[in-house]
């Protein structure tokens, strides 16, 4: 849609070119508003189509309750789960696909697709991914060392919609998830005293029961309270940790 039409008349005499120079138009969103500027005339157009993605939320949901885990262990009962929010920031209803992708070093990991249809005109929409945490190769033998621990940044894609020219919002690089060793709380390699301090802080928390308690980070098999079973794996790997091994 036109919102604004400048027509620069020259003087009648003139012996060069004028130039114009002029500041972006933005709207109130601050983003820039596209014009095309041509000989005498520039026109501000409002995009009509524009799709976005406008915030990542990374987890896991035990006993129904979201939690946000950038840190994970392949122990885990349940799956990874990606909140994606999207969002029509232009004029006309939009259908299309939405992504979400781990990128480490070695290239991009699609982990699902999903598609919206019909989304209306400054309508926003949250989709739940789900997939299983990823591998953490070395574990359990440390062979090759699982060490350092693999980190992937988490990214979702909205596909560009017909007629879109603000494309750089259609993708969303938020946060971090980083695969360890079971029992290592606090990310150093080992499986030792270090780890057990916070573990006895957090022993019997419930998230759901006594979520003052509960730290996500002792909760090696993910499935809301810190309990027995976690303290089987924290023993297990009692000094076996990825640099214990070395
Ligand atoms: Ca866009
Ligand atoms: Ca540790
Ligand atoms: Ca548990």
């Amino acid at each position: 849609m036109l919102l604004l039409l400048l027509v620069f008349f020259p003087p009648i005499v003139s012996a060069s070119p004028e130039t114009v120079v002029y500041d972006p138009f933005l709207n109130s969103s601050g983003k820039q508003i596209p014009c095309d500027a041509s000989d005498g005339f520039v026109e501000v157009k409002e995009p009509d189509d524009d799709v976005a993605v406008t915030n990542i939320i990374i987890g896991a949901e035990p006993k129904g309750v979201f939690i946000e885990a950038p840190e994970a262990y392949p122990t885990w009962l349940v799956p990874y789960k990606v909140k994606v929010t999207v969002k029509n920031e232009g004029q006309n209803t939009e259908s299309f696909n939405v992504s979400v992708l781990l990128q480490n070093a070695t290239g991009n990991y699609t982990k699902g697709t999903q598609q919206v249809n019909n989304l209306a005109p400054g309508a926003t929409i949250n989709l739940t991914f789900t997939f299983a945490v990823p591998p953490l190769p070395g574990y359990p033998d440390n062979a090759p060392a699982a060490w350092p621990y693999p980190t992937y940044t988490v990214w979702a894609n909205a596909s560009v919609v017909p007629g879109e020219t603000d494309t750089a919002d259609n993708e969303l690089f938020d946060g971090l998830i980083k695969v360890k060793w079971p029992g290592d709380v606090n990310n150093d390699g080992h499986v030792t005293l270090p780890d057990l301090v916070p573990f006895a802080k957090s022993w019997d928390g419930d998230i759901v029961l006594w979520p003052s308690r509960y730290n996500y980070k002792c909760d090696f098999d993910m499935n809301g309270e810190i309990k027995l079973g976690d303290l089987v794996k924290l023993a297990k790997n009692w000094y076996k940790g990825p640099l214990d091994q070395e």
